[in-house]
């Protein structure tokens, strides 16, 4: 392994040397040899005469100080070192960069012919020399000069001027009055088609709307600008904020990372996250692509107003934001289903990033590679303890601190300790115990017993908190445990009062409590942490009776499915003990009850009719069993098949819809979903005519149903209806992800064959996160058969694309390295396989930063 990269510490954090008035920013853009100059106006803190500015690939030209070119610098790969400088200077540097060969997709670069930028977290400093970090605030003006070919020149705020050049080219000068850091600067420039709208906020600002997509996509604009007319009403009833400028313009860009990004007042967006009818994406997506744009829009409060001090503070701005995208799916639509969303990502990708070698607090203390932190520890956890504090303080109390929160910081730099500050203070709670949740890393563990005392009438739940296995040191924590206790008609049995219960919440704040409550008249189910009200795991065994009392007449959905998900779990692991792969009769009964009345939500019947995935299930063993694993869920889904085959059959012939994207809609097509899914897998000429007519039904939520259901099931109509739809939809290539995630899903002998094959077709390109993901990435994280073959094909296939993508793209290479990370819970036949490729990764020249960070930790002892 090649030199260590140095680590940053969070305990190391000291204020910048300087402060910078303002930024004026000038580009010539060029596809090879942009031209960048940046004039800007420093004020040193305390008297330094230095100043180290962080810049990388970047060709520097001049520096000039006063106006005077300046030449007393040291350079090295990623600073410039400046000296013999007044205490209060203007500064003009001049840099030359090449978006076009930029294949990062970090800082400025070219996506299909247009430009676009990404500066978080540390990408502005690879577009010129500057204090790249998110507690240097300045007001940013931003001239960009192109060619009249580019149309659409963009960058944050308002456009102040605009004009014609000579040379045939023109100019647009843009000024963002909210002081900001570099990782929220943007710039767009390109050719589009725009779908404008306008919004009027609470105090009757008119905002115009504008969103840029690809020229011929404008049919595919309209649900991500009503999704963002729908996000500026929410923010404001809900938390009482209101957009700040005239103007919010989000582009969709091909060429992108992640989902998206919160640029102020210019969002940039992975097309994925913003293109949409019914014809070409899923009802999912639709979902998706709402709770995106909210998420982007909410952060103008949560993150570009009160912004991070330091990279170590992100869930600052993101697990608050995630918290407050779910809330807004949650009130828009089903609260019971999008907590099952968000439950099912907690389950299946944090508790094992908690559990394997990148675990760290939701405030990591040591970083080597930021991009490497933008984690579902750091978003979703951090979610989940934002919604810790909710549950704690109730909605007026988590409002209060939110204000107090706002109120104090706007315009700063803060720190999560300034957030929780905030709520207590707003609360008059003490907050120190819960604190520990910032810093503390694992996921804590809950035993619980229940003792019924039938003469007394009480029951009593003894409550032991034990630390995460991986942190055995670790603090106990305040764990908020919502229960519920059902009586044997299924009604509330209401909570006794005393210390440390407050409505239905069990404050858990020791090693070891105890809660009795009285005027209990009969032993009840109980509903235990309804809801997931802290991200821990619970040890709690209930009768088989129990659950399916639970899942009958919970008050919560949420609990309901997590009633029926504990059934099938528990179902799985005494499967594969006692080698016996079936389902008790009273669990297909029960599955056979929901089928047999499918009213209500149609949705949730289909969640509850899923059985836990792979990456759920693995949580319950020490050492992870594939083949009886896979073998156990495919036996259980056959025999549910062929078992209720008739009620599959009625279910799916009485179930109609619309066509529309109401609730009900959408239920019922994900309820005929699951119902082919089981019907796929035995034969019936009916259900061929029904996957025929699926597959050409014009709604992509049904079509890729049916494909899926025949993927499941190795129909043997595959191959024909697979090129079929690659026929169809070679020209888009949004949908054509959906056809690779499926190829990719397929697990028959060639699976690993027609994978890297498929490298070869015209729409595959590795230089695009998106079909690497849904290529690889579908394999890795969906196809657990086939890429954990014991031959190590899978493995070696993925270690392959690594090689290749640590040069093209850092970022993608190390979010896509994942898969290997758990590479000690396999059996040791699997895990040397996947070490090899780790230690050849290690072996790597030019391996980098962000695959350094994870493989190096990865092959710790
Ligand atoms: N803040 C961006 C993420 C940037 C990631 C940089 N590697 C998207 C979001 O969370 O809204
Ligand atoms: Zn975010």
């Amino acid at each position: 392994m090649q030199a260590k990269p140095a680590a940053k510490l969070l305990k190391d954090y000291t204020p910048p040397s300087h402060q910078v008035a303002e930024l004026a920013l000038t580009f010539e853009l060029a596809p090879h040899a942009t031209l960048v100059s940046a004039k800007s106006t420093w004020l040193a803190v305390n008297n330094s005469r230095e100043l180290t500015l962080q810049g990388v690939e970047l060709e520097l030209l001049e520096v000039k100080v006063n106006g005077v070119v300046h030449q007393d610098f040291t350079q090295t790969a990623s600073e410039l070192h400046l000296t013999s400088l007044p205490t209060q200077f203007t500064l003009d540097i001049q840099c030359r960069i090449d978006p076009a060969g930029n294949t990062s997709l970090e800082g400025l670069y070219q996506s299909g012919g247009a430009y676009c930028t990404q500066c978080e977290a540390e990408g502005f400093r690879k577009i010129t020399y500057f204090l790249d970090r998110p507690d240097v605030l300045t007001q940013y003006t931003v001239t960009i000069i192109a060619p009249k070919e580019v149309p659409y020149l963009l960058s944050n705020g308002n456009k102040i001027d605009s004009g014609d050049l000579p040379d045939g080219r023109h100019f647009a000068k843009w000024h963002d009055p909210f002081n900001k850091p570099s990782y929220l600067f943007a710039l767009v420039a390109g050719d589009f088609d725009v779908l404008e709208d306008t919004f009027v906020t609470q105090s009757g600002r008119e905002v115009s709307l504008q969103l840029f997509v690809d020229k011929g996509n404008l049919g595919k604009a309209p649900h991500a600008m009503t999704s963002l007319k729908k996000a500026m009403a929410w923010d404001e009833s809900r938390f009482k904020l209101e957009y700040d400028l005239d103007i919010y313009m989000i582009v969709a860009v091909d060429f992108f990372n992640m989902g998206a990004m919160e640029n102020k007042g210019l969002n940039i967006f992975n097309s994925a996250c913003v293109l949409a009818n019914q014809e070409t994406a899923t009802d999912r997506d639709f979902h998706t692509i709402e709770s995106i744009v909210g998420h982007e829009y909410f952060h103008n409060w949560t993150g570009n107003r009160i912004t991070c001090r330091d990279w170590f503070q992100l869930s600052l701005k993101e697990g608050l934001t995630v918290f407050r995208d779910q809330e807004f799916s949650s009130d828009l639509g089903s609260r019971g289903l999008n907590r099952i969303d968000a439950v099912e990502a907690m389950r299946n990708h944090q508790f094992a990033e908690d559990a394997g070698p990148m675990a760290h607090p939701i405030r990591p203390e040591q970083v080597i590679e930021m991009n490497n932190f933008y984690t579902v520890t750091v978003y979703n956890k951090g979610a989940e303890v934002i919604r810790m504090l909710h549950t704690l303080l109730g909605e007026a109390g988590f409002q209060a601190g939110m204000q107090l929160y706002v109120s104090r910081h706007d315009g700063q730099a803060a720190t999560c300790d300034d957030f929780v500050a905030a709520m207590a203070d707003a609360n008059d709670a003490d907050l120190t115990q819960f604190k520990l949740w910032y810093s503390q890393f694992g996921t804590p563990r809950l035993v619980v017993d229940s003792v019924y005392d039938s003469t007394q009438q009480t029951l009593t739940l003894n409550i032991k908190q034990l630390p995460p296995k991986n942190n055995p040191e670790q603090a106990m924590l305040h764990i908020p445990v919502a229960i519920e206790l059902l009586d044997d008609m299924g009604k509330s049995v209401p909570l006794s009062a005393q210390p440390n219960v407050s409505g239905k919440v069990l404050h858990v704040k020791a090693a070891e409590q105890s809660f009795t409550f009285t005027g209990v008249t009969s032993k009840p189910a109980v509903v235990m942490l309804e809801d997931f009200s802290a991200p821990v795991q619970v040890q709690f065994d209930s009768s088989l009776a129990d659950k399916l009392h639970i899942l009958r007449f919970a008050r919560s959905d949420y609990a309901r499915w997590e009633a029926m998900q504990q059934i099938y779990t528990v179902s799985v692991v005494q499967a594969i003990n006692s080698g016996i792969k079936r389902l008790d009769a009273e669990i297909v009964a029960a599955c056979g009850e929901l089928l047999s009345k499918p009213v209500g939500d149609l949705a949730l019947i289909s969640e509850l009719l899923t059985l836990p995935s792979f990456d759920t299930l693995i949580a319950q063993f020490e050492t992870i069993p594939v083949e009886a694993l896979c073998e156990t869920l495919a036996a259980f889904e056959h025999q549910l098949a062929c078992e209720l085959k008739p009620l599959w059959l009625s279910c799916y012939a009485q179930l109609q819809e619309d066509g529309s994207l109401s609730a009900a809609a959408v239920g019922t097509r994900a309820l005929k979903n699951t119902c082919l899914g089981y019907l796929a897998k035995v034969s019936d000429v009916q259900i061929d005519t029904w996957l025929k007519h699926a597959l050409e039904n014009p709604n992509m939520t049904l079509k890729l149903g049916a494909l899926k259901a025949m993927v499941d099931a190795t129909h043997s109509g595959l191959d024909d209806a697979m090129a079929a739809f690659d026929g169809a939809w070679r020209h888009d290539a949004l949908v054509m992800d959906k056809w690779f995630a499926l190829q990719a899903q397929r697990r028959d002998l060639a699976a690993i064959t027609r994978v890297k094959g498929l490298y070869q077709h015209p729409r595959f390109d590795k230089g695009n996160p998106n079909r690497v993901r849904a290529l690889v990435g579908s394999l890795a994280r969906a196809n657990p058969s086939v890429f954990h073959r014991a031959d190590g094909s899978g493995y070696q296939l993925l270690g392959d694309l690594l090689v290749e993508l640590n040069a093209i793209n850092p970022q993608n290479a190390s979010r896509m390295l994942t898969p290997f990370m758990s590479w000690r819970r396999f059996d040791s036949a699997r895990g040397e396989l996947i070490r090899a490729q780790l230690q050849r990764l290690a072996a790597l020249s030019g391996l980098s930063d962000d695959l350094y960070e994870k493989v190096s930790k990865a092959l710790e002892a």
